[in-house]
């Protein structure tokens, strides 16, 4: 896992597979799914934007799926900054990042930018 400077609120890890702890509930969002311009939420089906609530310390996975050769990435707005690295274009790979801190995270795709987006709500 790498923890990021700044002021924080959440932690990036790369592929899957960190955490540890009792987090929150979990937000898991699909990208680009069928070749799509599209972020979704898999619990509530919001997209464009995806909506996800989580509680502080709650994971959010992003997984790649069923891109048909588009490229993708998830990057934060604002203040607040995590972003996937490098843009992924195949299917199953994940990006996760640990909400440490209550706020209303909005993200887009550094491809696609406004046509794809996100938010995440953390309380
Ligand atoms: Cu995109």
């Amino acid at each position: 896992m790498i923890a990021l400077a700044g002021c924080g609120g959440y932690t990036a890890s790369g592929p899957y597979g960190g955490g540890g702890g009792g987090g929150g509930p979990v937000g898991s969002v699909t990208v680009g799914n069928n070749g799509g311009i599209v972020f979704s939420s898999a619990h509530n089906s919001t997209a464009n934007p995806a909506v996800d609530t989580v509680a502080v310390g709650g994971t959010v996975t992003w997984t790649w799926t069923n891109n048909l050769g588009v490229s993708h990435s998830v990057q934060s707005q604002g203040s607040t900054a995590f972003a996937s690295s490098p843009i992924m274009s195949g299917n199953g790979q994940t990006y996760a990042v640990t909400f440490t801190a209550p706020g209303t995270y909005q993200y887009d795709c550094a491809v696609h930018g406004t046509a794809m987006t996100g938010t995440v709500v953390v309380r």
